[in-house]
């Protein structure tokens, strides 16, 4: 095909604003989170490297070792608690307010769906909107759905068919047991040494059953699916954000909505996965070129 591709920045931005794009979305993976000192799976910045992340995120890992994996889940969660929403995060928010998108992307819907864990999106858009509450004459405000379609650090899953108890819980540590947890070292290196038996471990606290991380695995159906199809075929902008796009379905949104006329433009620190066919790519921290994007 004879498909150009745009870098520049101001370009995409007086096409945001021309008021041509109907249903815009945001496809999100670690890189967004990355400048908040959160590590990413695999690419630039990618970490884990002791322990191969890929084979402790399966229902297999943790049923073989549950020790293992809800050590390495303690440490995701401490870190996701510690870190703050960057500048990414926060123009993805703004994007959400309806008054600003009326600026930014006129007559424009919008929708973030996000890979990530860490609950970071839902911190900026808290934070946003506690921001512009002047800015609204109503209590009320619609901001624009936000998908996390992998789950959430902070969900403590009942593994009891019959009970399949959800509870939010931030607690920290989640359980005595995984006080213990090494910090990580200068490497970053994790130590998952201890071997804590079945009954330490996160308890539900409906049916005293042993609990997991609220985190989808591989092998297992991400959530709103349904919701995310309509999205994707309703979407003729597409932000692929800090995602590597190897891991589906996510990986295949952005071209499901170059398939039916959509455009799509990706922020990434280094080349990524179908970036060849983006309408525009923009290589750099998302942090800085993001924010630049949507300003
Ligand atoms: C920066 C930056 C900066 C750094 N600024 N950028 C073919 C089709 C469909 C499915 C499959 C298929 N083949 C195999 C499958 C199954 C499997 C899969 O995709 N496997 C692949 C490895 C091939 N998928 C599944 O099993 C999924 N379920 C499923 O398919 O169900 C069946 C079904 C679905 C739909 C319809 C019908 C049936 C489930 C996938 C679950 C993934 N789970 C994990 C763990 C979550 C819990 C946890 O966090 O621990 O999710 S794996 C991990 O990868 C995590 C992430 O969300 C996910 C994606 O990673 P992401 O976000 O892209 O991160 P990275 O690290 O890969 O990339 C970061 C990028 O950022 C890099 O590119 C950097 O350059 C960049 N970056 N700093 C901008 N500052
Ligand atoms: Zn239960």
């Amino acid at each position: 095909s004879t498909r150009t591709q745009s870098t520049d920045l101001s370009e995409f931005q007086r096409l945001l604003t021309d008021g041509k794009w109907n249903n815009i979305i945001a496809v999100c993976g670690a890189g967004l989170s990355a400048a908040s000192g959160i590590p990413t799976f695999r690419g630039a910045g990618g970490m884990w490297r002791k322990y191969d992340a890929m084979s402790l995120a399966t229902p297999e890992a943790f049923e073989e070792n549950p020790s293992l994996v809800w050590q390495f889940y303690h440490y995701r969660r401490e870190a996701a608690r510690k870190a703050l929403p960057n500048p990414a995060h926060m123009a993805l928010a703004e994007l959400s307010l309806p008054w600003r998108r009326k600026v930014v992307a006129p007559n424009s819907e919008f929708s973030i769906i996000t890979q990530n864990v860490d609950g970071l999106s839902v911190r900026a858009l808290a934070m946003t909107l506690e921001d512009s509450k002047g800015n609204s004459n109503s209590s009320t405000v619609n901001t624009a759905p936000l998908i996390e379609m992998h789950g959430r650090l902070f969900d403590v899953l009942c593994t009891s068919k019959s009970c399949g108890y959800v509870e939010y819980n931030t607690a920290s540590p989640i359980c005595p047991a995984l006080a213990a947890v090494e910090e990580p070292g200068e490497d970053n290196a994790l130590k998952l040494d201890l071997d804590i038996p079945l009954s330490e471990l996160p308890r539900c606290s409906k049916c005293n059953a042993l609990a997991r991380p609220g985190v989808v695995w591989f092998g297992e159906i991400p959530h709103e699916l349904g919701r995310i199809d309509k999205l994707v075929e309703a979407a003729d902008l597409c932000l692929v954000v800090g995602t590597s796009s190897t891991v589906y379905p996510a990986a295949a949104y952005a071209s499901e909505v170059q398939d039916h006329g959509g455009k799509v433009a990706v922020f990434n620190l280094e080349r990524s996965a179908g970036d060849r066919d983006a309408d525009f790519l923009f290589l750099g921290p998302c942090e800085e070129t993001l924010p630049r994007a949507l300003g």
